[in-house]
């Protein structure tokens, strides 16, 4: 049986969401971990933005936007219940590709930016995390134990507050997010996390095939 192929990279935050969303939809898939620096040839011909991830569907259509791989699998098969208040999911995700995710790339990687302000970047970055902050002391608890990962209202921009939080552990711990620190780390703890999260040796043409969410890799249901 032909199955959908993921180019993925492990630590990409995009890349991350669009396997949490596979994950949480089940449907099988071969995934082909990349190295950033030396992208397979079967992948640029697929998607010659050179991007991760990037999802090749076995009647060859490309999709290679990870908030469309996501919404593909959701759409497809959605036993989680992942696409619960999917308008204002989205409309977050927009905000963290857009403001938060400028911000928090000049605050982690200020040498890559002529003139970045780590502070200043930091400061217009936690303008998000204090929205998700606020946003999570409106969510009824039983939200959370319910479903600890919340869909893709938070698998969309987890994976970017993650990288926020790690950049500077100590500052990110003092702000006043109880609710935003409890969530990470109930996210990162989550089985759907730490599944994804697995290592895979690069891929190269004619290795074996790495099934994903087929009974041999993965469990079902996820949480
Ligand atoms: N808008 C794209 C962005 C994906 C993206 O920028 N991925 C990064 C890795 S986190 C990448 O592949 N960069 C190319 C490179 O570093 O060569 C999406 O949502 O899928």
């Amino acid at each position: 049986m032909t199955l959908p192929i993921l180019y993925s990279f492990r630590r990409c935050p995009y890349a991350m969401r669009a396997r949490l969303a596979l994950l949480a939809s089940g449907i099988e898939y071969e995934h082909r971990e990349v190295v950033l620096r030396d992208k397979p040839a079967d992948m640029l011909v697929a998607s010659p933005k050179g991007t991760v991830p990037v999802l090749v569907l076995p009647n060859g259509q490309v999709i290679d936007q990870s908030l469309d791989i996501m919404l593909w699998a959701l759409r497809r098969n959605n036993p989680n219940g992942w696409l619960e208040n999917e308008e204002d999911a989205l409309n977050m995700i927009v905000q963290c590709d857009g403001d938060f995710k400028f911000h928090l790339d000049r605050y982690k990687y200020p040498n890559r930016y002529d003139g970045a302000n780590v502070v200043e970047h930091r400061a217009k970055a936690a303008v998000f995390a204090d929205v998700v902050n606020v946003k999570l002391q409106n969510t009824p608890q039983n939200y959370y134990t319910f479903n600890s990962c919340l869909g893709i209202y938070y698998a969309g921009y987890m994976p970017f507050l993650r990288q926020f939080s790690n950049t500077d552990k100590v500052w990110f711990a003092a702000q006043p997010w109880p609710d935003l620190q409890a969530q990470l780390a109930t996210f990162e703890a989550s089985k759907a996390f730490t599944t994804i999260m697995q290592t895979y040796a690069p891929w190269q043409a004619g290795a074996e095939a790495v099934i994903v969410n087929s009974a041999k890799y993965s469990f079902f249901p996820i949480f």
